[in-house]
């Protein structure tokens, strides 16, 4: 088997790599989604609650990323899912210090990229923990967006694929949450906020892909309902809350969009996420990394002589990359003068020709005047 065959059955092996962020103020069900996404307690469900000292109340308490990997397997394919938990967002009284923590965790996953692609000889054990998606939970308000979501999503959205979502949708009534719904969908197109809307191309993509991506685009945000209780509902073991009036079914679409968000996030989006990551997020932070130069304090601490070489042949292979570009624009203007030009001489040479076409006109009838008179 060739080589990167074999490199493919070993990746299958160990799982497809794939990472999903969680974000969203405390207590919107982030840990209840992650656990009932992942059939496991794959985070811990009792809050931290570090003001339990009554004295400490009014210290801002920052946030702690934790990365966490799972195992699994989804529709005959396994998933190595990391996921980040960003507990402790929204809770200070300024959040200034939680937005610069996330946004820098993201970047900090382009930089070792960054730093791995320069090294001459590569890390074989190197593993990428770039995020794929960052799933924002909304609080089920009823209404459209705070300003802290909105100031989020607008920040990190330039670094990452943002999927919004309610999070506990069982709180509001059908109703409630369609008007929720449309309210937040309008303040994010307002706001130009660039989440990731399932993009299709009708001209370019199958019936079936445009289809299922509009269908998706109508959902967002998706309402989300998370529980790690089961229930026999219908002779049907089934994630499920339970009311004293009845069931909220997790996995049905009428209850929640839960299915939908799991297996575009798990299955059919999966690949799109990972491809907009890398081919345009992290090409856009790279570009502005190097084009920035190697003095940034933060990416040349890291780096030894190796590394810097790589780093300097980068610089140099995107300075080349430029030089192409203004040479092709001179080629390109060059070629237009000489159209130019080309099209006034054409036009001149009518203009003679037509003039010795008149001439000629002009003297045989001169000979045939003289002609006559000698007649
Ligand atoms: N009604 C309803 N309650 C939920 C849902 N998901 C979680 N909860 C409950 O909401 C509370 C908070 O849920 P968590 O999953 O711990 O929320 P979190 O966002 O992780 O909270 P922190 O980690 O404390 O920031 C718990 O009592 C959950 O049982 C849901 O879909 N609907
Ligand atoms: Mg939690």
């Amino acid at each position: 088997m060739s080589s990167p065959a074999v490199h493919r059955k070993k990746n299958l092996k160990k799982g497809i790599q794939f990472c999903i962020m969680v974000s969203g103020i405390s207590g919107t069900g982030r840990t209840t989604f992650v656990n009932t996404l992942c059939h496991k307690n794959v985070l811990d469900c009792a809050a931290e609650d570090t003001y339990a000292d009554v004295k400490e109340a009014h210290l801002d308490k920052g946030i702690s990323i934790q990365p966490v990997t799972v195992d699994l397997e989804e529709e005959g394919t396994r998933v190595s899912l990391t996921i980040v938990d960003t507990p402790g967002f929204g809770d200070n009284i300024n959040n200034e210090a939680c937005f610069n923590e996330i946004l820098g965790y993201l970047e900090r996953q382009y930089d070792e990229i960054l730093a791995e692609e320069s090294r001459i000889k590569r890390n074989p054990r190197f593993r990428d923990n770039r995020v794929h998606v960052l799933v924002y939970f909304i609080t089920p308000t009823g209404h459209g967006l705070r300003e802290l979501d909105i100031e989020l999503m607008r920040r990190l959205a330039p670094r990452v694929n943002i999927i919004p979502v309610i999070g506990k949708a069982d709180t509001l009534t059908p109703a409630e949450l369609a008007l929720s719904k449309k309210l937040i969908m309008e303040d994010i197109e307002y706001f130009k906020i660039p989440i990731y809307n399932f993009p299709y191309d009708v001209e370019e993509d199958d019936e079936q892909t445009v289809e299922e991506n509009m269908e998706l685009r109508s959902k967002l945000p998706f309402a989300v309902v998370g529980s790690t209780e089961s229930f026999e509902i219908n002779g049907r073991k089934t994630p499920a809350r339970q009311y004293p009036w009845g069931y909220v079914e997790v996995e049905n679409s009428a209850h929640s969009d839960f299915v939908f968000l799991r297996s575009a996030l798990l299955g059919s989006h999966l690949a799109d996420l990972k491809e907009i990551t890398h081919d345009f997020l992290y090409e856009n932070y790279r570009t502005e990394r190097l084009s920035k130069g190697v003095t940034d304090a933060t990416l040349d601490s890291s780096l030894n002589a190796e590394e810097l070489a790589g780093q300097s042949y980068l610089l140099k292979e995107e300075q080349l990359r430029r030089d192409e570009e203004k040479l092709r624009e001179v080629e390109q203007k060059v070629q237009r003068e000489i159209i130019g030009k080309r099209q006034a001489l054409l036009a001149r040479e009518q203009e003679l020709r037509e003039m010795e076409a008149r001439f000629a006109r002009e003297s045989s009838v001169t000979t045939q005047d003289d002609s006559s008179v000698v007649d």
